[in-house]
């Protein structure tokens, strides 16, 4: 008997068909109806394989009252509550360090983006504006800068490699100070104030909402540049947009928001802004890695064996 899991939302296609293959899959976002659903099949449903920003709370733990296993695909757990597994006794487990070269390069790519414009004065080649305007207009560069690093990971930790690969300096905030060969800013404050692209790489969740707040950007400066490939909530989004229209801060590159795939539209209008549909692993042999460490859990765990890469 295979062993019975449900999947959350659509999510990788390799991923999914591996999965329904060697498990009994039962399919959430198919449900006509989610009571049917659950009564239909909880009595036996030991795993869940979650996809994308989909809440998993205890409510939903609760409607699966055998869950053992919650299996994501993605390093951030921040749709899971992990409190709640924790206190049922639900192991949660996550994709890390497989996908860290390549949020690294998409990082990377923001930032040039971001402050050369290189998408900007594709845009004005393509608009028919260099033969009848002339040159685009000059954009300062990224060698020499600093760039500071809100939340030194391992994923931060390779982008910080190839900023250097690129004359930048570094410097970092985490929470705690660790053993690393940058400079340290005790807050976000004082890293935006030192940094003259400020790049967030931190966890999502409840206690990093809005950490980049009206402060942070005072403190980065009509100058410098915001750089956000963690998580939409980090930031306060609404505010961000105003700092952008109003020139405050000199521009963003963006692969995350607050309500994916939802953008607020005012967004599309900002010269100063490079927005990406959150890329930031989306390669195939990235996204392939990380359904096998998310399918390699399930089965391990279901062969009575820990699981490779645990959260709680
Ligand atoms: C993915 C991510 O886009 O790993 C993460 O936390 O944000 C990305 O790698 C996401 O997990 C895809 O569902």
């Amino acid at each position: 008997m295979k062993p019975e899991i449900v999947i959350t939302a659509r999510g990788h296609a390799g991923t999914m068909a591996t999965l329904q293959a060697e498990f009994s899959a039962h399919l959430l976002h198919e449900a006509p109806e989610r009571n049917a659903f659950f009564k239909q099949h909880a009595p036996r449903v030991r795993g869940l394989a979650t996809f994308g920003p989909m809440p998993v709370d205890g409510k939903l733990m609760d409607a699966l009252p055998k869950l053992e296993i919650i299996a994501n695909f993605g390093v951030g757990v921040d749709a899971i509550n992990l409190d709640d597994a924790k206190k049922r006794g639900i192991i949660v487990t996550n994709t890390p360090d497989v996908l860290n070269e390549t949020v690294a390069d998409t990082a990377l790519a923001l930032i040039m983006n971001t402050v050369r414009k290189f998408p900007q004065a594709e845009q004005y080649l393509r608009a028919g504006h260099w033969a009848s305007r002339g040159p685009y207009p000059l954009s300062i560069e990224i060698g020499g800068k600093t760039l500071g690093v809100l939340g030194l990971g391992r994923i931060g930790e390779a982008i910080a490699k190839r900023a250097i690969a690129c004359g930048m300096k570094i410097r970092y905030h985490n929470r705690r100070r660790k053993d690393a060969p940058y400079p340290y800013d005790a807050d976000p404050v004082a890293l935006a104030k030192n940094s003259d692209v400020l790049l967030v790489v931190t966890p999502g969740g409840p206690e990093t909402t809005k950490l980049v707040n009206a402060k942070v950007l005072d403190a980065l400066g009509p100058k410098g540049y915001l750089v956000n490939i963690a998580r939409g909530s980090v930031i306060d989004e609404p505010l961000l947009l105003r700092y952008l229209q109003e020139k405050r801060i000199a521009g963003a590159g963006l692969d995350v928001f607050v309500d994916e795939p939802r953008v607020p539209p005012e967004f599309f209008a900002l010269d100063n802004a490079v927005l990406f549909p959150h890329v930031g692993s989306a390669t195939v042999e990235t996204r392939k890695a990380m359904g096998d460490l998310q399918i390699e859990n399930l089965r391990l765990h279901f062969a009575g064996q820990p699981v490779k890469t645990r959260v709680v």
